[in-house]
């Protein structure tokens, strides 16, 4: 993920280089390659506005006179992009010390997860599941996805292959109120987190934004996480913008970045909404789930040392 940011950002400096051997670059020369630039992010998948603003900071830290013709330019390129991003992005909180916090108080921590269909919910849930056991903390899994057939057999096939608990519903059967008594269960039984699997609902459905409405109205949820597909593109944006608008967002599962050179969805969703990426799918195994930092998207796309 992000090889296409990476490689734009790295022609951005070799054009800056060659001009700036021979002379100091014009401001309107620095803009009409900075223009090019942001063509090239918004093909990456960066949300126009996004990429605009990313363009302009860049404008501001290069401007003319600020590139000393000594210096390695690919360097300064390098970390005036690196310095955009930090001051853009922001650092997800640490969910495992979140949840064991709650936990201490006698409570389950109640993690929604939402999404479009297919974007990789179920999956992600087993991945994180997963994680949140090898840190020994307690997780009881939920299948409130009582809508589509099979989705109650996937999960439950997840939740054995990881050796966690599993609560299924009857297929028809109303999600917030098979929540909502899971979740009487989880606190009887002192679960540390119990992690609630939605239907896949497209963020256009009125009646299905108004059922995970009541959800997350019946259940309280300490974390509504929202997973976003790397694939999708510009779509991205409207997804993160709608369910944070309708049921609210609390952060990011970036997934299927293993399969896309681009990366742009994923900055943009979270620069769009101020909501951070938590987590980030990296493949199809249990294991491939990475813990969303600043630094580590910085180290992707401009290397160390930025
Ligand atoms: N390559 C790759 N594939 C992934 C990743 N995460 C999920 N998938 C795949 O995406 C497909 C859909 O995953 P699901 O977990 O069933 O998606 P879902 O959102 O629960 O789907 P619905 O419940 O039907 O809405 C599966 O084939 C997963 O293996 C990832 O990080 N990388
Ligand atoms: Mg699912």
């Amino acid at each position: 993920m992000f090889g296409k940011i990476k490689e734009k950002l790295s022609r951005l400096a070799e054009k800056l280089s060659t001009l700036i051997e021979t002379r100091e670059i014009s401001e309107k020369e620095l803009a009409d390659i900075l223009e090019e630039f942001k063509l090239d992010l918004i093909e990456s998948d960066v949300a126009y506005d996004v990429a605009e603003r990313i363009a302009e900071l860049l404008k501001q830290k290069l401007a003319g006179s600020r590139i000393p013709r000594t210096e390695n330019v690919q360097v300064i390129v390098r970390k005036a992009f690196a310095d955009i991003l930090r001051s853009m992005l922001m650092d997800p909180p640490n969910i495992s010390w979140e949840i064991r916090r709650k936990c201490e108080k006698g409570e389950p921590y109640i993690l929604m997860v939402m999404g479009v269909n297919g974007v990789g919910k179920t999956t992600s849930i087993a991945k994180l599941a997963s994680y949140l056991k090898e840190q020994g903390i307690s997780v009881l899994l939920v299948a409130a996805d009582t809508f589509r057939a099979g989705a109650q057999e996937q999960l439950v096939k997840h939740a054995e292959a990881i050796g966690v608990p599993v609560i299924r519903a009857k297929y028809g059967s109303d999600p917030a109120a098979v929540a909502f008594d899971a979740i009487q269960h989880a606190k009887k039984r002192k679960y540390c987190v119990i992690i609630i699997d939605t239907a896949g609902r497209m963020h256009t459905d009125q009646d299905l934004m108004a059922e995970l409405k009541k959800i997350s109205r019946v259940i309280k949820p300490d974390f509504k996480l929202l997973v976003i597909d790397a694939l999708t593109g510009n779509d991205a944006v409207e997804q993160a913008r709608v369910f944070n608008e309708q049921v609210g967002v609390d952060g990011f599962f970036l997934t299927k970045t293993d399969a896309d050179a681009k990366g742009g969805s994923g900055i943009s969703v979270s620069l769009t909404t101020g909501r951070p990426i938590v987590f980030v799918g990296t493949g199809q195994r249990y294991s491939d789930i990475v813990m969303f930092s600043k630094e580590w998207l910085i180290e992707k796309i401009v290397g160390s040392n930025a």
